[in-house]
């Protein structure tokens, strides 16, 4: 299929958007304004845009330690993104999580987890809900590639593909985990076969080609509709910034340099915008300046906004005890349970329903 001059625009919108918030964080990070790590994830912002373009508000997605881009591009709201990262009481999460653990319910982010591959199991949790529940959402798990070299993403493939469940699974190839380069981790570069053993279809995709990420991953969404399960989307990218931070890690190995100068000449937001203006769209510069306002006012939001008060630092940390409110508790569960976990016999049925259908 091929994406209209508008659809482009507003991909171009929305990854300018990532990449000007992301670069007043690195802003803020040299300022010392900051007291949470910050991952960045400049240069990769097609990957987010791209698959968030094909998700409906109800789908949701998983990010990990990386995670700014997908937030703002399911819809998180800016400025619950910069008091988060500010530690305030309007970030997105009150200002309990900072940079790594964002939400934006409404948008379908549930939280985003920094455990390398926590996502993967997430969403497949979330697709199996969806299954049991018979609810038509699918869930993205977005990870990085270090995530691939965790055991327990086989476990949960392989269940995913065992139940044809409503998953994809984003690999955002940015060649490198924390500072280590895939070849000193890995024999072969073949990410995108990572499933082939648990018969995921897996997809090698340029991750710097907004249309190209969002036409497998429409095609991914098809296949979780139609009930014939995970898909495995391999997008090849690069970070411009260092692992953590507002650095650029060029002293963590000759290497890196030249991959950098390379990859910024793959600049995904650029590749837009040349399209966008040999397809006659001349306020570019406009727009950008309409974002770096909007991007200004809601820093200012957040860096006026109050700190979380001290004397509610314990709530949310206990969950009310099972049993408190009988009401609530249980005996009102979607598959007639009573909230406990299912038995070995109850188990095997739901298997057997699940690979029914
Ligand atoms: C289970 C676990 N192990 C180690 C870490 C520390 N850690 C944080 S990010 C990271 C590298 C992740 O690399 P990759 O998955 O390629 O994602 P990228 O940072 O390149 O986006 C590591 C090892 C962690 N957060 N969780
Ligand atoms: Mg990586």
């Amino acid at each position: 299929m091929k994406c209209s001059t508008k659809w482009y625009l507003e991909r171009w919108q929305i990854m300018t958007l990532i990449r000007r918030a992301e670069e007043a964080v690195a802003e803020m990070v040299e300022k010392a304004e900051v007291g949470c790590p910050c991952h960045l994830c400049v240069g990769q912002e097609a990957v987010a845009a791209g698959v968030c373009a094909a998700l409906t508000p109800e789908d949701t997605v998983w990010g990990g330690h990386r995670s700014h881009g997908h937030y703002l591009a399911k819809g998180g709201p800016l400025e619950g993104l910069f008091a988060e990262i500010l530690g305030k009481a309007t970030g997105c999460a009150g200002g309990r999580g900072g940079s790594m653990h964002l939400v934006a319910k409404e948008q379908g982010i549930l939280g985003t987890v920094p455990i390398v591959a926590g996502t993967v199991s997430l969403a497949v949790g979330a697709a199996l809900a969806y299954k049991m529940r018979g609810e038509k959402n699918v869930a993205v798990a977005f990870f990085g590639d270090g995530t691939l070299e965790e055991g327990h993403v086989h476990e949960s493939m392989n269940l995913a593909a065992l139940y044809r469940l409503p998953v994809i699974f984003v690999c955002e190839n940015n060649l490198y985990s924390s500072h280590m380069h895939w070849k000193l981790r890995r024999v072969a570069d073949n990410l995108h076969k990572a499933g082939e053993f648990h018969s995921v279809p897996g997809f090698r995709l340029d991750g710097n080609d907004v249309g190209a990420v969002y036409e497998a991953t429409r095609k991914a969404v098809k296949r979780a509709h139609a009930q014939a399960g995970p898909t495995l989307l391999e997008c090849r990218t690069f970070r411009w910034r260092g692992h953590v931070g507002a650095s650029y890690d060029l002293d963590v190995g000759v290497k890196r340099r030249g991959e950098l100068t390379g990859w910024m000449t793959q600049d995904p937001i650029r590749r837009v915008a040349d399209y966008l203006i040999d397809h006659g769209v001349a306020d570019l510069a406009a727009r950008e300046q309409a974002i770096a306002r909007q991007i200004d006012r809601a820093m200012q939001a957040a860096r006026q906004a109050p700190a979380p008060s001290p004397t509610r630092l314990g709530q949310f940390v206990y969950a009310a005890a099972a049993g408190a409110n009988a009401e609530t508790a249980g005996a009102n569960q979607a598959d007639g349970s009573n909230g406990a976990i299912p038995s070995a016999h109850r188990q095997a049925a739901l298997a057997e329903v699940l690979c029914a259908n």
